[in-house]
Order: C-alpha cells, then structure tokens, then sequence
C-alpha cells in the first residue's frame, strides 16, 4: 500500500432503496480492499451506537414519534458528531466505505414532503464523499426482497417518494449508478473496479472538500 505522506483513504458512500443491497455489498467492498492491503473502515449512518443514534433508532422502529424536522435534524447531527474522527481517518489515510450519508437525509426527509433546500442546509460543511454509488432498484422488486416491512419507512408508496426524492439529488451529479437486480457476484464485481479506481485517485492526493457549499 502506498504509505507517503499526502496519501489520504478516499470516502466511499453506497446510496439507494431499503433492501437494495447497500450493506452486504459495503462489506464486501471493505473485505476486497482490506485484501489488497488497503487501510479500510466500514461505517453506516445513522450510527446508532451514539447517543444521538439510539433516538433515532427507537424513532426508525416506531418506539418514539418525533416531527418530521426534528428526526431530520437528528440525522444529520448524527453526521456531524462523527466528522472530525471521519476527517481524521481520511488523512490518516483509511478509506471509509459508508452505507448511506446525506443522500439519504435529504431524500427521506423530502419524501415526506420537506423542502429540498431546507434538507440540505444542515449538511453543508459535511465532508464531500468522493465517489456515491447508487444500486439502482425498483420499491416493487426491494419490497420482494427477504426482511422487507419492519422499519419504519419500508412501505411501498414511501419509497416511490424516496427515489423521486434521490432523482432530484443524482441531477448534475456525477453518482454511479449500478443495477441493483444484477446478480450479487456481478455487482461486487463492478463496485471493486469502480472503488478501486478512486482510492488510487485519493493516493494521489486529490483534496478532501466540503459537501454543497
Ligand atoms: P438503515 O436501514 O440503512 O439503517 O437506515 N435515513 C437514513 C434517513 O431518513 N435519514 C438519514 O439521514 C439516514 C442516514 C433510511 C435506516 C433508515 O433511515 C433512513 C432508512
């Protein structure tokens, strides 16, 4: 593994559906990079294990009710709490495999009809994922998926919201889209070389930025 000085981890996100495959496939994705050497950590958001997260987790399996901005809110603090160690990791050089980021925040909280600018607003400043990777699924073929409907937002209607919602997020974007229904070999498959080829970029000393601002 390159271990000069400037050479910083690269901050990965997989975005899309309930039940598309993100998390199985960030662990693949992280296991695949570990074994080429590369310093790898693999991290969701929300991360429930914070304070902040346990009150989204009891709000995401209906223990709690909360206004709509407030869990937004909430989401996004939960990034922030984690940004400096996040930053840190990066330069130390560790790549940062994520199963969603501020994609979901914006597209969830907009689904439920809150404004697309009002979403984004606390999230600038967050660091700026060098590469997202959308796996691309249909809410009729993720909600035929095994483990569907025990959340929260895992109902159908919801999720048609959700993908107009991250439609108007990929606009000018330069996302990578992966079909989602491709058998799971084929999908690691195409996730390694695409991630593979932007963690040697980050070697090379491209510059972390700043998220929307
Ligand atoms: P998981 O099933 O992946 O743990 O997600 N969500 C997620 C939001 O509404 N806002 C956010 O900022 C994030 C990160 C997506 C739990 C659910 O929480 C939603 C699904």
């Amino acid at each position: 593994r390159d271990s000069s000085s400037n050479s910083r981890g690269a901050l990965v996100v997989l975005e899309g559906l309930d039940r598309c495959g993100k998390t199985t496939q960030a662990s693949r994705l992280a296991q695949y990079l570990e074994g080429l050497g590369h310093s790898v950590e693999l991290w969701r958001f929300p991360d429930r294990t914070t304070s902040v997260g346990q009150m989204i987790s009891s709000y995401l399996s209906n223990e709690s009710q909360l206004d709509d901005h407030t869990i937004h809110l909430l989401f996004s603090a939960n990034r922030w709490e984690k940004r400096s160690l996040m930053e840190t990791k990066l330069k130390g050089g560790t790549t940062i495999i994520l199963d969603r980021y501020s994609y979901s925040g914006v597209a969830f909280s907009c689904a439920k009809g809150l404004n697309f600018e009002w979403c984004k607003a606390p999230e600038v400043g967050l660091l700026a994922p060098d590469l997202v990777l959308y796996l691309n699924i249909s809410p009729k073929m993720a909600a035929e998926r095994k483990g569907y409907g025990s959340e929260r937002y895992e109902q159908i209607e919801f999720q048609n919201q959700v993908v107009e919602a991250y439609r108007d997020l990929m606009i000018g974007s330069n996302w990578q889209i992966v079909d989602a229904c491709q058998p799971m070999e084929v999908i690691e498959k195409e996730l390694q070389e695409i991630v593979l080829d932007c963690v040697k970029k980050c070697q090379n000393g491209a510059p972390l930025s700043d998220l929307w601002s």
